[in-house]
């Protein structure tokens, strides 16, 4: 039978934990899974923890983490490695423990699995779900414009709610995270997660919940929580757009070579006609050799270097003739305007052309195809899981 662990994480929860509990495994005993139940208290001073002790001597598949209080993410990490290495889950869900998220939306969550999808997300934010009408206009555009941000700005875009503590996952997909380098401590960490799982090429679902308000205790999101979930959306999208600024400081870097050995040539008396496009070519071979070394050095290589060498400067000509037809067009079009802004405006769309073409074609590499199995085996891979399959 799948093994399912439910990760409850718990700062000041007393009142709400001891109600959810119950309520919670009356769902567990209609799904399909071995389940537990994880609660991961930060020592509160409430006494959640004993108040979860003192149930654990009812249910034998409860259990408790404690820990010092770093924030919801640092406690969904221990958690989740927990989960994944002491309680051998196949399937881990997120769940709030203060009610906002209902119980009986959990089969209906678990069964969305089987779809095929590898991450579930009880969202808010698609037709049929819904946030409390309760909600005051800030409480409802931090939420939105949130969401907004983790779409827009950390790249998010097919994910309607991104930033949901509702959620259910394989632990195929959580194995494959390096939990040590999410760089985040508070409510960031949902769309951390979120985003190594799209990137590992995990299939997201989202169901329509409704959101209810907790009746029981205190909201613990602070303006800190604000700013590191900000942060953390435009640290991902640089993150994301890493090849891309790298290949840019390269050819900034190139610019310079080529003025550089321009002014050389002409230093040893070169002909000014030879000399511009020998610097020319030295430039191009110079970004070759920093981008094969650097920008793109994570992508396996087939080809001989000679012939990526040889595409490079076949683009890099490729980009010389657009930068040049663009300026003639934009001179030709706005004659009042200083030809250096003509010459700048010509540099934007080589360079988009420049990218595209060295990134598909002279250092093409496709990301491998990955399998997220329902059922985990710790420490195989996809593919050590995919033979096996076909194995048997
Ligand atoms: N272990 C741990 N749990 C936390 C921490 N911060 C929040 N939580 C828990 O995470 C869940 C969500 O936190 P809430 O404060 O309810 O956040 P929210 O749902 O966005 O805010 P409200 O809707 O106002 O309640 C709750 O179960 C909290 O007890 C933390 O630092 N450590
Ligand atoms: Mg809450």
């Amino acid at each position: 039978m799948l093994k399912l662990v439910i990760v409850l994480p718990t700062y000041n929860e007393r009142e709400n934990i001891q109600a959810l509990i119950p309520v919670l495994q009356e769902q567990l005993r209609v799904v399909p899974y071995q389940a537990h139940i994880l609660v991961v208290d930060d020592n509160s001073p409430d006494g959640t923890g004993a108040a979860v002790q003192s149930l654990m001597r009812s249910y034998v598949n409860l259990h408790l983490i404690t820990g010092e209080k770093r924030g919801l993410g640092a406690a969904y990490i221990r958690g989740m490695q927990h989960a994944l290495s002491v309680l051998a889950a196949d399937v881990v869900v997120e769940m709030d423990s203060d009610f906002s998220h209902d119980p009986a939306d959990l089969p209906r969550l678990l069964k969305a699995l089987e779809l095929p999808a590898d991450f579930v997300i009880g969202s808010r934010y698609v037709p049929g779900g819904s946030i409390p009408s309760s909600w005051s206009w800030q409480r409802r555009a931090n939420s939105r414009v949130g969401n907004l941000v983790a779409r827009y700005v950390a790249g998010l875009y097919d994910v309607r709610d991104c930033t949901a503590g509702f959620r259910a996952i394989r632990s195929s997909v959580l194995r494959q995270i390096d939990f040590s380098t999410l760089r985040v401590k508070g409510y960031a960490f949902q769309i951390a997660l979120l985003h190594r799982a799209v990137g590992l090429g995990a299939r997201v679902a989202e169901l329509p919940v409704h959101f209810v308000d907790r009746k029981l205790g205190e909201s613990k999101l602070g303006i800190s929580d604000i700013v590191e979930f900000l942060v953390n959306a435009w640290w991902i999208r640089l993150w994301s757009a890493r090849t891309f600024i790298k290949f840019c400081i390269v050819g900034a870097t190139g610019v310079g070579i080529n003025l550089a050995a321009f002014s050389a040539l002409l230093a040893w008396g070169v002909n000014s006609y030879l000399a511009s496009p020998v610097a020319v070519e030295v430039s191009i071979l110079w970004n070759f050799m920093l981008n094969n070394a650097w920008t793109f050095r994570y992508r396996p290589k087939a080809e001989h270097i000679g012939i990526r060498g040889l595409k490079f400067n076949m683009v890099s000509l490729a980009s010389l003739a657009v930068t040049f037809g663009t300026f003639v067009i934009l001179s030709k079009l706005f004659p009042d305007l200083p030809l250096q802004i003509d010459q700048l405006a010509a540099i934007l769309p080589t360079t988009a052309m420049n990218y595209f073409l060295n990134s598909y074609w002279t250092f093409k590499w496709h990301p491998p195809a990955r399998e997220f199995p329902l059922v985990d085996t710790p420490g195989a891979t996809a593919e050590a899981v995919r033979n096996r399959s076909t194995l048997s």
